[in-house]
């Protein structure tokens, strides 16, 4: 399968920019997750990499979250593997020893979401037409528990109660308020105001920093990594239930719907 997105590390800065690239919304399918957690892990090996900015290089959409098509229909074994490769994804971000940026240049549903809140800091396009959040209720399914932990640590409970069971999608002048997003510029600069930003957070000593974002995070991604199995599992059989095919199947039509 062709790539989805490109990766370019400037060695001057130390800032690598993943530009997701998979058409048309920048679903999280089974090769993105597999690819982009191969990227993540060459640049934390590297050692002239010291920053990502994650973007999309589509118009209007940062990401819509992980790809439907791979939970609907599909054998128990095949969502297995897709799970495995979510957790894989967050894993390599949310406890990311670099800095990451998410630059918000779209809309960002669910999967997106947790892909912007696992970065250290977001900036969204200041596009009212642009929504952020985690609306997994929505579809009729449930945000997992690290999930709601990564949106917790991020915003705190309230916000993160409201908006779990609700399914909330903020648009983004609510995401900044809600404190989603950390700031709000102009589409343009969004990128480099990342990079910007970058420069500012590498002028605090590596290891403290990266001891600093440990200290954050690692109660969170332990849970995680000793539960493995458990969340695989209680996803297989969870996803695989009739009564949410079915939702799922609704939830496809009426995006489907939507359009024409
Ligand atoms: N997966 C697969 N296909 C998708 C997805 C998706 N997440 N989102 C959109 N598509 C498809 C559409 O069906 C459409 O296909 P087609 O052209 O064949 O009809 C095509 O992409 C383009 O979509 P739109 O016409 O809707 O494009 P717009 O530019 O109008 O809108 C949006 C883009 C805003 C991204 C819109 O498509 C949207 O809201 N999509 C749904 C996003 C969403 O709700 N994602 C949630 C996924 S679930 C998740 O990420 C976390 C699950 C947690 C696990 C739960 C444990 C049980």
């Amino acid at each position: 399968s062709s790539s989805k997105m490109t990766v370019d590390l400037d060695s001057g800065t130390g800032i690598a920019v993943i530009r997701f690239h998979s058409p048309p919304v920048n679903s999280l399918s089974l090769d993105f997750l597999t690819e982009f957690a191969s990227n993540m892990e060459k640049l934390e090996l590297d050692k002239g990499c010291r920053g990502v900015v994650l973007t999309s290089a589509l118009p209007k959409i940062f990401s819509a979250g992980l790809d439907i098509t791979e939970m609907y229909g599909k054998s128990p074994e095949h969502c297995r593997e897709f799970w495995k490769a979510v957790q894989e994804m967050w894993l390599k971000l949310y406890g990311s020893s670099m800095v990451t940026m998410a630059a918000i240049n779209g809309s960002s549903p669910a999967g997106g979401c947790l892909m912007a809140l696992s970065c250290d800091y977001r900036i969204m396009a200041d596009n009212p037409r642009y929504s952020i959040g985690l609306n997994e209720t929505q579809l009729g399914i449930v945000a997992p528990f690290w999930f709601k932990e990564t949106m917790v640590n991020t915003v705190g409970h309230r916000v993160t109660e409201l908006s779990l069971q609700l399914g909330l999608m903020y648009i983004a002048p609510d995401a900044l308020k809600s404190g989603l997003v950390d700031q709000l510029v102009a589409e343009e600069m969004v990128v480099t105001t990342a990079m910007e930003t970058l420069a500012k957070w590498f002028a605090v000593p590596d290891h403290a920093r990266q001891i600093t974002k440990s200290m954050m995070r690692k109660p969170t991604v332990d849970k995680l990594l000793s539960s493995r199995e458990v969340d695989i599992n209680n996803f297989v059989t969870f996803i695989t239930k009739d009564s949410i095919q079915k939702s799922l199947k609704m939830y496809m039509e009426s995006l489907r719907k939507k359009k024409a």
